[in-house]
């Protein structure tokens, strides 16, 4: 096994932007890598968002790297976690959808980085079943087929069943920092997957957080109340909408105080966590919700004004998850900025897809549409990457394992799909010659929670063709230059025909060139 703590130098090129000098002996950088589970760049002020406080993830941005093109390759958890950790799309690692179990034998990079000398650590969401390979210390979440839970969660630290008590985002942050400061060995540079369940449906937010955003009024998305004209009968057929998909108890959290602790409530898996939540928090949790109860309850709405009332309760649920996480990255910031490490780490911060925030009515992911295909992804390493970047090169979930092994000095792996996306860096952010001009996609999970039907797809700059077949087969395409919000379904128009053409050609040749012959 080779062990190399050190690089005896970095090149040149890589310490462009470093205040030392390029012939010092530098250590090899860390890698700390955040993720949540359905932050959407929607809700992130770096990304734009008005209502969002992100400010520890903004700084990461802003001394570092903004990515706004890149996407995943298939929108959901277990699928998308697979393929950062082997860098091959789902076809090839075997991980197409949430109902398989992940062949822990494979190739990953943790492992790659730990054979080479690195502490590896994931803590938090793992979701993939399997006993995680690779990781001098792993604890991850077990509750709810690996989904975790938000109060008193369950974790598998290293084998070994535990309950944790308090709020799930704290507790993962908690034992980040706690790894950092009495677990790890400090000779050795570390690889730290910090992956949050936050803000993953059922959106329960920490005690200090509840309510946080209950005088906001957010603004609706314009195709709030899309009627999906022109589109397949995929979006018309599917099951996670604002308007009929929410349900009252585990999303939208009508239910008093006495309806909650009654042996006849109807909804166990609500009562369930919420009565993880300690005596305190839920008595701040029915002080909040009584307000929003009492108002569903209490007034007569149209069909359009419950959507709307739906939209704003979510979002204000949505947002609040959110707080935590942000608070924690600023708690694992302070720590490198206090310990010097701060500038010899990789910090990234992304989440395993995007998500609606009532775009197209809906909520939830899985669509290859822009809010959830694009991924949040921002980065800082201000040896390689110049503050301010705004990295608009094509970059894709498979990326991540090139990149970290990349960095790390790991000899180049032939089997892997990814590209690594440091050279991105060496050109402000622009792709580099012969970088792809083309994103692949591939949604498996079907018939299953949602009803998003399967669908694969291309996306170049300006154009996206999908694909949706199994029980339909019918295409989408749409103009994003001209309708970035994918309400004009263009496939089959004749003004398109030859744009079309070569869509299908662009494809067909990513299907051969990642060898995904499933449909
Ligand atoms: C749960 C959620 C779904 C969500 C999936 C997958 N339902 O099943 O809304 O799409 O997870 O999410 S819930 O009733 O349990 O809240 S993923 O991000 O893990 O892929
Ligand atoms: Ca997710």
């Amino acid at each position: 096994k080779k062990i190399l703590n050190y690089l005896p130098l970095v090149p040149l090129t890589l310490t462009a932007c470093s205040q030392k000098p390029a012939q010092e002996e530098v250590k090899r950088p860390n890698i700390l890598f955040i993720m949540t589970d359905d932050h959407t760049t929607q809700a992130i002020s770096a990304y734009g968002s008005e209502f969002a406080n992100t400010p520890n993830i903004d700084r990461i941005a802003h001394e570092g790297a903004r990515f706004d093109n890149c996407f995943v390759t298939n929108a959901l958890s277990g699928p998308s976690r697979a393929c950062i950790l082997t860098g091959k799309f789902g076809h090839i690692n075997g991980f197409t959808d949430n109902s398989q179990v992940f062949d822990g034998s494979q190739k990953t990079f943790p492992k790659l980085l730990r054979e080479n000398g690195y502490q590896t650590a994931i803590i938090g969401k793992w979701h993939l079943i399997s006993e995680p390979q690779g990781f001098d210390f792993y604890s991850i979440l077990t509750g709810q087929h690996e989904q975790g839970d938000y109060y008193d969660p369950d974790f598998l630290e290293n084998g070994k069943d535990i309950v944790e008590k308090g709020y799930a985002t704290d507790i993962i942050t908690d034992k980040a920092l706690t790894y950092l400061k009495e677990q790890r060995d400090k000779n050795k540079p570390f690889a730290m997957m910090v992956h949050h369940k936050a803000p993953h449906r059922n959106w329960m937010a920490a005690e200090r957080h509840l309510g946080y955003y209950n005088d906001v009024t957010f603004p609706e998305p314009f195709n709030l109340f899309d009627d999906y004209a022109t589109r397949s009968k995929a979006p018309k057929e599917q099951d996670c909408n604002i308007a009929n998909t929410l349900t009252d108890y585990w999303d939208l959290k009508l239910a008093t105080e006495e309806e909650l602790a009654s042996n006849d409530f109807p909804d166990k898996r609500f009562q369930g966590v919420y009565n993880r939540m300690p005596e305190s928090t839920k008595k701040r949790w029915n002080e909040v919700y009584a307000e929003r109860i009492h108002k569903f309850r209490n007034t007569k709405m149209t069909e359009k004004e419950l959507v709307r009332e739906k939209f704003q309760s979510y979002m204000r649920d949505y947002m609040s998850t959110t707080l935590a996480v942000d608070e924690g990255i600023g708690k694992l910031l302070d720590y490198l900025e206090e310990t010097g490490e701060l500038d010899n780490t990789l910090i990234i911060y992304t989440s395993d897809q995007g998500f609606f925030l009532g775009e197209h009515g809906f909520f939830d992911k899985r669509f290859m549409y822009e809010e959830c295909q694009r991924m949040p992804l921002v980065m800082r390493y201000p040896k390689l990457i110049k503050a301010g970047t705004k990295a608009e090169a094509f970059a894709m979930n498979v990326d991540f394992a090139p990149t970290f092994l990349d960095l790390a000095g790991v000899e180049k792996q032939d089997d892997i799909q990814g590209t690594s996306l440091l050279p991105i860096f060496q050109n402000e952010g622009k792709a580099p010659e012969g970088w792809r001009d083309a994103v692949y996609y591939h949604y498996f999970e079907y018939p299953a929670e949602h009803s998003v039907k399967r669908h694969y797809g291309v996306r170049t700059d300006r154009y996206k063709l999908i694909h949706f077949y199994n029980d339909i087969n019918e295409w989408e395409m749409y103009d994003l230059e001209n309708d970035p919000h994918e309400m004009n379904n263009i496939y089959g128009k004749a003004d398109v025909k030859e744009i079309q053409n070569h869509l299908k050609v662009r494809l067909d040749e990513l299907r051969v060139q990642y060898n995904d012959t499933i449909q």
